[in-house]
């Protein structure tokens, strides 16, 4: 479907989170999160840029992606019309990196060419395999282990499949244990973010006696070769986030085993496109996945919601209720999660949700209009 731009609105938000989450590179209290605005024949389509506030997790951070954006993504899309969301990709692969930024405008015009198309996202995507997506939660380093089992207990009770704790060096095999003696047999799993290094291998191996789902990347965020020799020595699953930027980093992860699942995060892989081939990729190699989550507002949770019913996303994934995260999201309703700690999919054209406006309006610090 041919669309032709006319506009692309930036805007930065800042949304405070009802509880700080703190994993091994540091702690945050509030989000500044950038959303794409795209515009063409009086429709819109939205999306959300999913970097974080400091070039902590990858190299991108609110500012560096606010520039890419404005000065080589929007610049190339309104140059010339587009033959559909997928050309996205292609047209801004001149630029090294920057995936998240880019990610931000390639879900934006996936959105809009399902809503020209009068579909909802899941369908335009080739998704739908489900009605209701598994949820987990993920539940950061906490400031005493006390407070870490109470969170734990109230996610479970609340429904929730699975629970991820992040860890880092002096919060991981005693907190582990200490878990693993309240809950033994919830599904568990640990992130650690990329703080340990190669030479922790044995320090690592104590947490094969807690029967986890997964640890998810131990090592450094573009090492995939010490992770294939860290899983040879484990028997927990090594489950890669970081290291996972395109669909050749995941065939050589999966060929060198250097894990046996893969976290999918549409901002970490540029966009719905390369998403859709990162899951195509592992699952003709049997590696399940699930979806990753970066804190977002509700524009970004409806997108990974409509991601996570692609058929290879059998694992509980990081989307959760909004709820957990702001006292009012951007979206009516906001993302609501069921007892059965599901996320029921929703039939209105693109991502499924309506904006608030008013309160998007309340959140937003900078806006800039291109085209
Ligand atoms: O590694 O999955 C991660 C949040 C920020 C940066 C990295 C990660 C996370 C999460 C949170 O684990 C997932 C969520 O609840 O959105
Ligand atoms: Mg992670």
């Amino acid at each position: 479907m041919a669309i032709k731009l006319d506009q692309i609105i930036l805007r930065q938000l800042e949304m405070p989170l009802v509880h700080f989450f703190e994993t091994s590179f540091g702690r945050t209290y509030s989000r500044k999160i950038i959303l794409v605005e795209v515009r063409a024949e009086g429709l819109s389509g939205w999306g959300e840029v999913t970097c974080g506030e400091n070039p902590f997790y990858n190299e991108e951070w609110t500012d560096s992606a606010w520039l890419i954006l404005r000065d080589y993504v929007a610049p190339r899309l309104l140059a010339d019309r587009l033959e559909c969301a997928a050309e996205v990709g292609s047209r801004t692969a001149h630029i090294r990196g920057h995936q998240m930024a880019r990610g931000g405008a390639e879900v934006a015009v996936w959105d809009l060419e399902a809503r020209m198309a009068g579909e909802p996202l899941w369908k335009r995507i080739g998704g739908g395999a489900r009605r209701e997506i598994p949820c987990g939660v993920s539940i950061g380093i906490q400031d005493s282990v006390d407070a870490l089992l109470q969170k734990i207990e109230a996610e479970t009770h609340a429904g929730y499949q699975r629970i991820k704790i992040k860890i880092k060096p002096g919060w991981d095999v005693e907190v582990i244990r200490e878990v693993r003696k309240r809950f033994p047999s919830i599904k568990l799993m640990a992130d650690a973010n990329s703080a340990y290094r190669l030479e922790d291998i044995e320090h690592l191996r104590q947490l094969d006696e807690f029967y986890l789902m997964m640890i998810e990347q131990p090592l450094a965020h573009d090492e995939i070769i010490d992770h294939a020799r860290l899983q040879a020595a484990l028997q927990t699953p090594i489950c890669l986030d970081e290291c996972i930027r395109t669909a050749h980093h995941a065939e050589q992860a999966i060929r060198m085993q250097a894990c046996r699942i893969l976290n999918i995060k549409l901002g970490r892989v540029g966009g719905f496109t390369e998403a859709k081939r990162v899951h195509d990729v592992a699952q003709a190699h049997g590696i399940p996945v699930w979806c990753g989550g970066m804190l977002e507002s509700g524009i970004g949770r409806a997108h990974n919601v409509a991601l996570a019913t692609l058929p290879n996303f059998v694992l509980p994934g990081d989307v959760s209720a909004s709820k957990r995260y702001w006292k009012q999201d951007i979206i009516e309703p906001p993302v609501e999660v069921t007892s059965q700690g599901t996320i029921v999919i929703r039939d209105e054209p693109g991502f499924g949700y309506a904006i608030d406006h008013d309160q998007l309006a309340k959140v937003t610090v900078r806006t800039e209009t291109i085209g």
